[in-house]
This record gives C-alpha cells, structure tokens and sequence, in this order.
C-alpha cells in the first residue's frame, strides 16, 4: 500500500505545487501544498468563542513522576456550527488535553487505542529516551486486536500493545511543546482527523518572571481543516491531492473555526503552535505590540519586539500580545499575511476594558548558550528534494531500519539542510540553533533553541544540532505531514 503511493505524483501535482511554491520572495506563501476545498458553506468569522482544551490531570502520583493516562477515541463534536465532525481525539477531544509538566519531574503517559488503527505518539520537542519517543514504527494497537503469539513480536524491542507507557524524564527547561500521531505513513489522515495536543514544561525560572499567566496565558494551536457538505472532515483520497501536502479552507485555532476571544486591555502570552499538516502562516496583530519570548524548546534570552510571526508546520512561537490603552469595544484581528482568502484571518481578539496588569517583559528571559561554529565536530548534508516520484532526503526513501548517521552524545554538529520546496525540517531530540539561511544570517523566526526549522525553495539552511539526552535511535524528517508520509523521513544514531 505505501509503496504504490509513494510512486503516485503526476505531472500535474508536480505543477501545482511549482505554482504555489514559486510564486513572489521564497519566504512568501502558504507553502507546498494544494487547497482541499469544504464541500460546506464556511462559516462566518469571529463568531464562536474560543475553546481551550481541558487541562489533563495525573491518575497517580509517586515520589518519582506523574501519571497520567490518556484514551484515543472515535467522537462526534461540533466544530463548524450546527454540523457534527467525527474526529479522533485524544480522550476523545480536539486538540487533546493540554498536558502541563514541570522541568525535572518526570511524566508517565500511559496511551490507550480505542481506534479502529494503530497509533504512535511523538512529544514534539521533548527530549525523551528512544523507546518512548514514538518511533513511526512502534505502534499501539487497537483495543480491539488480538496480538500474534508472543516469539512473533519481534527481536527488535519493538512491542506492540493496545496501550503504551510513554516516559517523558522533561529533562529539560520551559517550553511550548505539543504532541501529535506519528504513525508510519499515515501520520498526515491521522493528524488532521484530531489526534494532536498541547504540553507546556515549566521551571522554576520560568515561574520567577513577571510574565502574563492563568487566564492570561493561551495556549493556541492553529490549524487548518476542510469539511464535507455533512461536517466531516474532508482529507484527499491517497495519492491524490495530498501528495504536496493538504491545506484546509476553514482556519481552526483549538479546534474552533476562526474564533472570537475576549481580552482585557492588558498583556497576554501566546503559546502558539502550527499544527497545520502543511500551511505555514505569518501572523500580524492588526493593533497592539506583539514580542516575542521564546522559540520552540525553550526562552529567549531576550524579548524581541517583532512585526510579525513566520510559522511553519511544527513550529512553535512563544510572544506577549500588549492590548494596553485600547478601548474597549476595539476588535483585533490575528491576521495571516500569507493566506488567501478565507486563510487571511487566523482569530480575533475583542477588547472589553482596563484590567489591573502586574506583568511585564523583563529585559532579560534567561540564559541562553549561543553555540558556535567551531564546537561542530563534523558537518553532515540532508537534502530534501522530490525524485524517483516521492518526497525523500538524499536521495532515499524512508527506510525504518536504515539509518544516514550516528552522532555521539553530548557533541554538537553542524547539519547543511537544502530542498528543493517549502520542507519544514523537524529533528527528534536534538535541539539546535541556526547558524544561517542561505548568504544570510538567521531570521527572527529562527532565534533561539529549536527542533523545526522553516527551510525554503533552493535555499541552504545551517544549524548546530548539539546531541543532549539519551543515545538511541531516532529520527529527522519534514514536518509537511503529507511529505513526511511518503518517504521524507531518515534515521540517525546517537551513540
Ligand atoms: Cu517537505
């Protein structure tokens, strides 16, 4: 079944993703990708208010680590009003629970699949041992399957269940991390059927800063879906439209078509988080300040006012939106500078009044090591380019048991990753910084600790990868889920 997939790109997708990709700067437009059309009226926007997912609470907690447990289900829930959506969610919700851990303090996440198809979860960004890193092949089983005689299981260490303890040490410092499927080669369908999630880490630094919390701290997953004429989801059949990556027509932020939030006239933090299959987005407030805090894996080490926010699938961006001195009543809209359409609209925020405001940006978040060329002890290139009829990197096709490297834990390399389109390029476990994007030095976009970087047509972007954590075997891959599904992924080894 993969393998006939993976050989099906017409000409004709090849052209239509030329026409998106190609068009004005490189840095410009939605990315690689084609529109799938809602077979359904869309929505009127900034009319439902915006959700925020439940906060997951642990089942259990013992002197080492919480526990938590976490069911995949089949449900029906209203997304675009007056419709029903049949998704499948994490505890049977989307986004899933919002899990809330704390740097040091390991977290257990037993995951049951009550689905009717196997499932991996990957913590995007997390800093996790191999074997619960969600490995495209280490599959959860439906609940409903019985297992094969125990000696088929396989000597590889590869167990498969219908529930799966996934251990996360959180070995690392404040973040805005997000989990999502990862099964092999339908982590795309499965993505944007709902089984996606937020997981925010906090630290004791984090926690001394005066910076917007509780209800003043949102997290917003945007991401972009299609609908059938009946509410369903509408995904392109295998093969077809998908192939240069699925973009939606309805934005969703936490699952609601472009929701309306009211506001105090005071600061906000925004954790947001592209869960997009495929479409990057330049987010603008229309009024108001918007400073960016912290990049995907971690603070800043200082605020940096910003225009505008580039995200690309996977990313994160960590910003305090300043809504001080409007007046009440006053609508700001989260514009997307690159959608079309309905697309150039994200959500909007509706101002009631003055509010006592205690918070502030500091002048300095943290302390953030900037690492320099010389500490690279070898410098390696992945190519991210379509041919042989499928999206690859170097040149082959994903192989599970293949790998393209082995670094050693605890050095620091330099990793060249050039493409041929858009290819958000994501790295397991290994967080890295940017060290430049083509003849330039890095963007705003690329400041900080990071583990997705947005690499565009024909250019070259250098980043240190410095391998902290845990030896074992994971993974580098494009985050253009549709890509990622058909062979645009590579192993490597941490020894
Ligand atoms: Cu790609």
């Amino acid at each position: 079944m993969s393998l006939t997939r993976r050989g099906l790109l017409t000409v004709t997708g090849a052209t239509g993703m030329a026409m998106i990709a190609g068009c004005g700067r490189p840095e410009d437009g939605p990315g690689t990708g084609e529109l799938v059309t809602s077979e359904l009226p869309l929505p009127p926007r900034f009319q439902v208010e915006l959700p925020l997912p439940p906060v997951a609470r642990p089942t259990r907690v013992s002197a080492t680590a919480d526990h938590y447990t976490v069911t995949q289900r089949a449900t029906e829930i209203e997304i675009i009003p007056g419709t029903r959506t049949g998704i499948w969610g994490f505890d049977g919700v989307f986004p899933g629970p919002t899990f809330r851990g704390r740097s040091g303090r390991e977290m257990v996440v037993t995951v049951r699949n009550e689905l009717p198809v196997p499932t991996s979860t990957h913590l995007h960004g997390g800093v996790t041992p191999a074997e619960s890193d969600g490995f495209p092949t280490d599959l959860i089983l439906p609940a409903g399957y019985s297992p094969p005689p125990p000696d088929h299981h396989g000597a590889g260490g590869r167990h498969h269940d219908t529930s799966r303890d996934y251990r996360y040490p959180l070995n690392q410092p404040a973040a805005t991390l997000w989990y999502h499927d990862h099964r092999m080669d339908f982590t795309g369908p499965q993505v944007w059927r709902g089984l996606a999630g937020m997981f925010l880490v906090t630290d004791a630094h984090e926690e001394s800063l005066p910076l917007p919390r509780d209800d003043r701290d949102l997290p917003l997953m945007i991401c972009d879906r299609a609908f059938e004429a009946d509410g369903s989801f509408r995904y392109p059949a295998h093969g077809g439209a998908a192939m240069p990556g699925a973009f939606g027509d309805v934005i969703l932020v936490n699952g609601a078509p472009w929701p309306r939030a009211e506001v105090a006239a005071v600061r906000y933090r925004l954790r947001l988080v592209n869960g997009s299959n495929a479409r990057r987005y330049r987010l603008r407030l229309e009024r108001g300040a918007l400073t960016r805090i912290g990049s995907d894996t971690g603070l800043l080490a200082a605020p940096a006012p910003c225009e505008d926010v580039l995200l690309a699938p996977g990313e994160r961006a960590d910003v305090i939106a300043d809504f001080t001195g409007l007046a009440a009543g006053t609508e700001v809209t989260l514009r997307n500078t690159i959608g079309a359409g309905p697309a150039d609209a994200v959500m909007r925020f509706v101002v009631t009044g003055p509010a006592a405001d205690d918070s502030r940006i500091p002048e300095r978040l943290g302390d953030v090591e900037v690492l320099h060329r010389g500490l690279a002890v070898t410098e390696r290139q992945f190519d991210f380019r379509f041919g042989a009829g499928r999206w690859q990197i170097n040149n082959v096709p994903y192989d599970p048991a293949g790998s393209l490297c082995a670094p050693r834990l605890g050095t620091v390399e330099l990793w060249r990753f050039t493409s041929d389109f858009h290819h958000p390029v994501h790295v397991h476990m290994a967080h890295f910084q940017v060290l430049s994007r083509g003849a330039r030095g890095p963007e705003p976009a690329d400041a900080g600790w990071k583990d997705t970087v947005d690499v565009r047509p024909y250019e070259t972007v250098q980043v240190l990868v410095r391998f902290a954590g845990y030896r074992g075997r994971y993974m580098l891959h494009c985050h253009n889920l549709e890509h990622e599904d058909m062979a645009m992924m590579a192993n490597f080894d941490v020894l």
